[in-house]
């Protein structure tokens, strides 16, 4: 692990850059990918020009078209997306097959091993900035460090179109003036929580002693404990299969009608389980969520020792679920369908179909 070479990669404005790209219009204004204004969908993401008026993603549209009613609002279109993805995909694999996708735009390199550049992570990274400019004409931000959580911060830094190294003589500097709610896994609420307890920076988080860190965070003492001091060893790992899948839906008017609500997640979970079977993966647990008009939300799941195959049995299942909400004595506002405890398919399985 010592001495690694970390590289994050992380598109700019993504699914706005690329309607920009291919809309020659929208370029140079405020831009909205997303829920229509008049929806009660969400923005996925905004130009920076968008930025300017304080739109940001996961923002209501509504709210966004209120800071900024002169901006252009379009619908997603992730065949596109998914497309650039593997084209910047194919960028980092010349380097490295070490790379691990987080998402369609980002991406973590461990270089380590890497022969290009006499090894300098610095020169890679600034060549698949490059790449990625000339091959889809999009900019990307990279960030250079030691560790996962290093070069993801840096990779911020300078965005848009920005580059950063952080070496392990800058590290420890670099950390003490870091705000608390950047350190890798502190969201907002442990963030809240920090700040209450007067911890705002890497400085005042290192200060801490392993008892007093104990006492307050439980057993996530040692994980803050070793990022105050820059290290984190997670790997960068190539094969990691994901957790889970899913997908839901925000409903124009709230939906009463239970049947209306049984045929949406139907449809909801065929396409995710489509997408599922094409990476060759299978399902044994289903979940689906419903949020009541009053913003209220539950989960309802279900797994099985084996995975799901057939649609007719997720409706089956999905039915059952529902049943076991208020969906319909109450209104519902959203609908979500997740699959997790995903399997690979394996070719003797497929034996069970015969049996
Ligand atoms: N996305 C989304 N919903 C969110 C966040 C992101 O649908 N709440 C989508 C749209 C983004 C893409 O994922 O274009 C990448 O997410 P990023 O967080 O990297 O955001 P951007 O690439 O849009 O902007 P930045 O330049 O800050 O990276
Ligand atoms: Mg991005």
């Amino acid at each position: 692990m010592a001495g690694r070479k970390i590289i994050h990669v992380d598109m700019d404005a993504f699914y706005a850059a690329v309607e920009q790209r291919d809309f020659p219009s929208y370029r140079g204004k405020p831009l909205i990918v997303g829920g229509r204004p008049d929806s009660r969908g969400v923005v996925a993401t905004c130009s920076y020009e968008a930025r300017a008026f304080g739109i940001h993603s996961a923002m209501a549209s509504s709210k966004a078209f209120r800071l900024c009613p002169e901006a252009i609002f379009v619908p997603p279109r992730f065949d596109v997306y998914s497309q650039v993805s593997r084209q910047i995909r194919e960028i980092f694999l010349s380097f490295t097959q070490q790379v691990e996708p987080l998402s369609l735009d980002e991406a973590y390199l461990d270089v380590s091993q890497c022969q290009a550049f006499q090894g300098s992570a610095t020169l890679i990274a600034k060549e698949i900035k490059k790449r990625i400019q000339n091959q889809t004409g999009l900019t990307a931000s990279t960030g250079v460090s030691y560790n996962k959580f290093l070069a993801k911060i840096a990779s911020d830094i300078n965005k848009p179109d920005g580059f950063c190294l952080i070496t392990p003589e800058a590290s420890a500097e670099f950390i003490e003036n870091l705000s608390i709610g950047y350190f890798h896994g502190i969201g907002k609420v442990t963030e809240e929580k920090m700040l209450k307890l007067g911890i705002r920076n890497g400085k005042d988080l290192k200060a801490l002693t392993p008892e007093w860190l104990h006492r307050h965070f439980g057993n996530a003492w040692q994980y803050y404990y070793k990022l105050a001091r820059g290290i984190d060893e997670r790997p960068v790992e190539p094969n990691r299969i994901r957790k889970s899948l899913g997908a839901e839906t925000t409903f124009q008017t709230d939906l009463n009608d239970k049947s209306k609500m049984r045929q949406h997640l139907s449809e909801l979970a065929t396409e995710v389980f489509e997408s599922l079977v094409e990476r060759k993966t299978l399902p044994r647990c289903l979940t689906i969520k419903v949020k009541y008009d009053d913003f209220e939300q539950v989960t309802r799941s279900k797994t099985f020792n084996n995975p799901f195959r057939t649609k007719e049995h997720i409706k089956f299942v999905i039915a059952d679920l529902l049943d076991h909400t208020e969906a319909g004595l109450r209104k519902v506002r959203l609908l979500g369908v997740s699959f997790s405890s995903l399997e690979k398919e394996s070719p003797f399985r497929q034996l069970d179909l015969f049996d």
